[in-house]
């Protein structure tokens, strides 16, 4: 029944992509260039709903290791030059310990090339700590913008350098246990409220020392929360500290293109995401991500709630996002 569901969603949107419905207006300096052909918001909506089809997808379950193990098929069919899934155990604030899965894949040989590492979190938060009803806090969330519209972007990035290299090597780094830290709103007394209690994908795999002997990106980007519907992306502070000529590349690319409206080019909050453990590697990294919603001045009203799932997901905002990077990848030499 769910195999038939994804299936139908998909050929409605690869159809919806091939009639065109996913042309971008027309109109002077909107949203041009072979970037744009080739990244299909239509398609990114359908892998964001597979996700979110398969239930939570919270660190260990059987709906995380589908989800890592569809990751890794879909990139190996759209001609990555390795994929692999690696294993990682973590503990999680209140000492449980975590199976998590990061997914790596590149794209390019590894012979000296530039190289860009994009990733993003595939895992979703078991509790719904800001969900207005208390007694469905403690119940795992559908995740579709924070977890599976980050990865569906990914995805469709994947898809369209399988179909029309890079002339710089990419790297793909989707990530487990990014979302499951320490808030008080869930957390018993006593437990580790660090802030590193989240992103631990991201500080397992960085721990590995993964560029041992081998190129390292020049710089990384992180997609988190780039599906939301009226969604607007401003600078974040840690990007900007660590990488402000990328975040100002991106910027200048997604008004290029027409996506001023939703890249605003203002100074916006500090998030703590997987990026940051990535510029502590030394790569690096900017964060786009929705923290600057009007109604809470922070994440969105949906955020860590039930209500985060495939009705607040618009493919505008996730083709703003998705072409954006693309295009900027396409300059890459
Ligand atoms: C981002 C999306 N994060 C979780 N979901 C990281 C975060 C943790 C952001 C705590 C703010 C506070
Ligand atoms: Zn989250």
């Amino acid at each position: 029944m769910r195999a038939l569901a994804i299936t139908t969603a998909l050929a409605a949107a690869l159809a919806a992509c091939s009639a065109g419905s996913n042309a971008a207006p027309a109109g002077e300096g909107a949203h041009g260039g072979a970037a744009d052909s080739l990244f299909c918001a239509d398609s990114a909506y359908a892998r964001v709903a597979e996700q979110v089809a398969l239930g939570p997808r919270t660190p260990g379950s059987d709906a995380a290791r589908e989800c890592a193990e569809r990751i890794a098929a879909l990139l190996d069919g759209y001609g990555a030059d390795s994929t692999a899934i690696h294993e990682a155990e973590a503990r999680r604030f209140d000492g449980q310990p975590l199976r998590l899965r990061n997914v790596f894949a590149r794209f390019g040989a590894d012979d000296g090339r530039r190289r860009i590492l994009l990733l993003a979190h595939y895992d979703t938060r078991p509790w719904a700590d800001m969900e207005a009803d208390a007694a469905r806090r403690m119940q795992p969330i559908p995740g579709a913008n924070d977890g599976a519209s980050g990865t569906g972007v990914l995805l469709e990035i994947a898809r369209a350098l399988g179909r029309h290299p890079a002339r710089v090597g990419v790297d793909m780094l989707f990530v487990d246990g990014e979302d499951s830290g320490y808030s008080d709103a869930i957390a018993p007394a006593g437990t580790d409220e660090s802030a590193d209690t989240w992103c631990l994908g991201t500080q397992a795999w960085f721990g590995t020392d993964p560029y041992r002997g081998s190129t390292a990106p020049a710089y990384a980007i992180l997609l988190d929360m780039v599906g939301g519907a009226g969604a607007r992306f401003h600078r974040e502070q840690f990007s900007d500290a660590a990488a402000a000529r990328v975040v100002d590349r991106l910027w200048a690319e997604a008004a290029a293109l027409g996506y001023g409206d939703i890249f605003v080019d203002a100074t916006g909050g500090a998030v703590v995401d997987d990026h940051i453990y990535v510029s502590r590697a030394g790569i690096p990294a900017v964060d786009i991500i929705e923290h600057m919603h009007p109604a809470t001045g922070s994440f969105a009203p949906v955020w860590h709630t039930h209500a985060d799932n495939m009705d607040n997901i618009d493919p505008a905002t996730l083709r703003a996002a998705g072409h954006t990077v693309l295009s900027l990848i396409y300059k890459e030499k």
